[in-house]
């Protein structure tokens, strides 16, 4: 399985200035973020594992975890209209903790958020279904919004961590898509083009995801059967 943390981009002075205002608070905060996503990355580690010990197949292609950035938070916060302070990060900004799991098909989508959502310590705040229901421009992945504990030398914390699950196929839209969107010197006319092209592969996207589960579906009913024999 790999695993790599996104590099933080450097962020704007202005914007360090204020965080750095209130460094020592937004240290803490990070860290117990940063805490979060370790023990949600190795619930889904110990889910793959086991799966893989029992099934023979790793369900799990890829772990990728990510802080988000000082001015992301700032920017979303502004959006809201919103003053930066623990309180209101901790609240209305949902995915300062990011965990995304990436899978070779759909049904191990279902079968990882099932047994994950199942744990005692892991509450689902938020659950935003875009496989089931793709947003216009096609993008899917199942998004879950939790909250799970940290333990601290004295006190246990509650933390909110976004998880997204997607597929191999999703992830490669996705990651396209996101370029994309956050490339500053596409003319209008060029992103209405690509935008359409990018939906028609959105579509071809989900046929290829549908016709890799109906395989995998065929090949694993193919070797019960023979077991049964
Ligand atoms: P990055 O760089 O990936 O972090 P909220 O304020 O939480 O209620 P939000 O943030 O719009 O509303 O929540 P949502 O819809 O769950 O989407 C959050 C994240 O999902 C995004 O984070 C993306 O990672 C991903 N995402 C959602 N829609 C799209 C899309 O159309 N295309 C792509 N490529 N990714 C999408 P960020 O912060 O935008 O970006």
């Amino acid at each position: 399985m790999k695993k790599h943390e996104k590099e933080i981009e450097k962020p704007d002075p202005a914007i360090l200035e204020k965080f750095q205002a209130r460094t020592q608070e937004f240290q803490t905060l990070m860290t117990y973020y940063r805490s979060a996503i370790r023990e949600v990355e190795t619930k889904f580690q110990i889910l793959a594992d086991e799966s893989a010990l029992l099934n023979d197949r790793n369900p799990v292609n890829d772990i990728q975890t990510r802080l988000k950035s000082p001015q992301s938070i700032l920017e979303k916060l502004e959006r809201k209209g919103l003053s930066l302070c623990w309180e209101n990060i901790e609240n209305e900004v949902l995915d300062v903790a990011g965990v995304r799991v990436v899978c070779p098909f759909i049904d191990d989508i279902d079968r990882l958020a099932g047994a994950f959502l199942e744990q005692d310590d892991v509450h689902l705040i938020r659950k935003k279904d875009y496989i089931r229901h793709p947003k216009e421009n096609g993008y899917r992945s199942l998004h879950l919004i939790i909250e799970t504990p940290i333990y601290l030398m004295h006190e246990k914390k509650m933390m909110k961590v976004e998880v997204q699950l997607r597929t191999i196929a999703m992830e490669f839209w996705a990651s396209l898509e996101h370029q994309m969107r956050y490339k500053k010197d596409l003319s209008d006319e060029l992103i209405g083009k690509l935008s359409s092209q990018l939906r028609g592969c959105a579509a071809i996207s989900a046929n290829l995801d549908e016709q890799m589960q109906s395989i995998r579906n065929r090949i694993d009913q193919e070797t019960i059967e023979q077991e049964e024999d």
